[in-house]
């Protein structure tokens, strides 16, 4: 009797332990990725907080602008943020984009070192970081990808110009981009790099004169009342600067271009001009127009897809032979 009574327990127990392990398995064998798998986004979908290192030259407001377009042609929403060259600014922003929750942040960092921490609350919130222009001297870690130009290469090619301008011989005065930034570091070594090789051509002073016109003018003006006709060349880190300090060599009585050699950097349109007016004698080009491909990463990014760690542009050296020609094709 109790067998009889036992028997059908037993089985119940059994059959209970068959369906446990039945579920249990049907659970595994789901795999992982369906689990996780979410739909891919599209650039309607893309939320992009961009903080910007200000307005401070033409190749700046070039940059802008093409971030701005290509947002719009693609349908991203871009929250757009001027940081006025000030890096607390832009760390701001930075924290506000990341309240707001966004998918992707853009930044172009105004100087290199300070953005650890800003950039390590970004990875907590799970979001990621673009540079875009300038570097940061951060862990690669915290950033997904740098798009921007070689700026150690543009200051080689700046060099190699102007040792052929100057037959391997002068001295030489230097206008950098703002101090700590990442094309004021790097267009000062490069430059270097190569004018090692001249030991006749002298860098006689190197001054700060923030990548601004206005900047450049003062700067040159004080360089030109202390070392007067001592200089035989500029080198200047953006256009802008060259643009200012021409007006300061005209107005001290010099030709620019002429008694003044002058090599500067970006290929703005006014450089171009300058070069058709004969007082600027090459410019290197650094190329902001880098909205779509920016928006190509985003959304890679976003998507969980690889993107490589450094994605520069490729750019050329201008000089006044064909300027008129080039000119009207220039898009900054
Ligand atoms: O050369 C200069 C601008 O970061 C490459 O910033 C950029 C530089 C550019 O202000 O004109």
């Amino acid at each position: 009797m109790r067998t009889q009574q036992g028997t059908p327990k037993i089985w119940k127990m059994l059959l209970l332990l068959l369906l446990i392990f039945l579920v249990a398995c049907s659970q595994q064998s789901t795999p992982p990725s369906m689990a996780t798998t979410r739909p891919k986004k599209t650039y309607r979908d893309l939320v992009v907080g961009f903080a910007q290192v200000g307005a401070e030259s033409e190749w700046r407001t070039g940059n802008t602008a093409s971030i701005k377009e290509a947002a719009e042609e693609l349908g991203v929403e871009l929250i757009f943020a001027d940081g006025q060259q000030s890096q607390e600014n832009q760390i701001k922003a930075i924290r506000t984009f990341i309240a707001q929750q966004v998918d992707v942040i853009g930044v172009s960092p105004v100087v290199e070192n300070g953005w650890d921490s800003v950039f390590q609350e970004a990875r907590d919130a799970g979001i990621p970081i673009i540079l875009v222009d300038r570097r940061a001297n951060v862990d690669e870690s915290l950033y997904a990808t740098h798009l921007g130009s070689d700026f150690v290469e543009e200051g080689r090619n700046a060099a190699r110009v102007m040792a052929k301008l100057l037959n391997g011989k002068g001295n030489i005065v230097e206008l950098t981009g703002t101090t700590g930034s990442a094309p004021a570091i790097d267009r000062y070594k490069g430059f270097r790099e190569i004018m090692q090789e001249y030991p006749e051509i002298h860098i006689i002073a190197s001054v700060d004169g923030d990548f601004t016109r206005a900047r450049g003018k003062e700067a040159m003006a004080d360089l030109l009342k202390q070392y007067g006709s001592q200089i035989n060349a500029l080198y200047a880190h953006n256009d802008d600067m060259a643009i200012g300090a021409i007006k300061a060599i005209e107005e001290y009585g010099l030709q620019p271009g002429v008694d003044i050699k002058i090599v500067s950097i970006d290929a703005i349109r006014d450089a171009f001009q300058a070069m058709i007016d004969g007082k600027l004698n090459a410019t290197v080009e650094c190329n902001p127009l880098l909205g779509p491909k920016f928006f190509e990463l985003a959304l890679k990014v976003v998507n969980g897809e690889a993107v490589p760690k450094w994605i520069p542009s490729s750019e050329s050296i201008f000089y006044p032979e064909n300027a008129r020609e080039i000119l009207p094709s220039r898009k900054y």
